[in-house]
């Protein structure tokens, strides 16, 4: 008598968003990222959100805001059910720290971050790091990046970080609008030195809001996509490979990754 073949049970697939910019102005937005955490995120082993999940972050005492407070227990729910949920902040919410991290039930990665997904070596990023032709933001990020403008920052009074921030973005949005378009994106030569440092094959990344899969010298590179107006998606691994998952309404003009392994 043949005995049954051994079965080994599928693993659970790893999701990556990035780049939801939540706020309180894009409610469909919101909706879309409850729905998306009691839905396929449930079914997975562990959620990575590569930053900017939020539109603006001032300090972790903007988890007083009732807004910012329900999303952070759509997060610890779905921690809560199992699922290991890892947060790699962006340049819009590259504030949050501990507090915001223990009321999600989340784990904070540093950028880059190395990961086993899957039994590979991947390499995590928010993506703002690559985009080095734009020498007036690689500027920018290195100054509020410094302990020190943070230490200070944070002795601010929530009311003027809050003022500081809002004119910090309009002044980005009309700069972001004349550069060109290159300069938005990341440098190539920055990536392929990015792979050749962590030797890996796969990277993931988020933050230029041009969804894409790109093929390198060394590997492939995963380009997360943007969120607006309940509209979004988000990367699965699982035992069938690589996958981009769309919510809403796919983008328009994009170069769309088939399913590889
Ligand atoms: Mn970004």
């Amino acid at each position: 008598m043949r005995r049954p073949a051994l079965t080994l049970p599928a693993l659970k697939p790893t999701l990556f968003i990035s780049d939801l910019h939540l706020s309180p102005a894009d409610p469909a937005t919101a909706q879309a990222f409850a729905t998306f955490l009691a839905g396929p995120a449930r079914q997975a082993q562990a959620l990575y959100i590569l930053g900017d999940l939020f539109e603006f972050w001032v300090g972790d005492d903007q988890l007083e805001d009732p807004f910012c407070a329900a999303q952070c227990r759509h997060i610890v729910d779905l921690a809560t059910h199992g699922v290991a949920v890892y947060f790699l902040p962006g340049n819009r919410d590259l504030l949050a720290g501990q507090r915001f991290a223990l009321a999600c039930g989340l784990t904070l990665l540093p950028d880059p971050y190395l990961a086993d997904i899957h039994g590979e070596r991947v390499l995590l990023a928010h993506g703002d790091a690559y985009c080095t032709d734009d020498h007036a933001y690689q500027r920018y990020r290195r100054c509020v990046s410094h302990p020190a403008v943070q230490w200070l920052w944070f002795r601010l009074p929530r009311s003027v970080r809050n003022r500081a921030l809002t004119r910090m973005r309009e002044k980005s949005q009309r700069q972001t609008a004349r550069k060109p378009a290159s300069y938005t994106d990341v440098n190539s030569a920055s990536i392929e030195a990015a792979f050749t440092q962590a030797g890996i094959q796969t990277m993931i990344h988020g933050h230029t809001h041009r969804p894409a899969v790109h093929t390198h010298a060394q590997g492939t590179r995963y380009v997360l996509p943007d969120w607006h107006n309940g509209n979004g998606g988000y990367l699965q691994r699982d035992d069938a490979g690589w996958q981009m998952q769309w919510l809403g309404n796919p983008p328009a003009k994009t170069s769309l990754p088939a399913a590889n392994g």
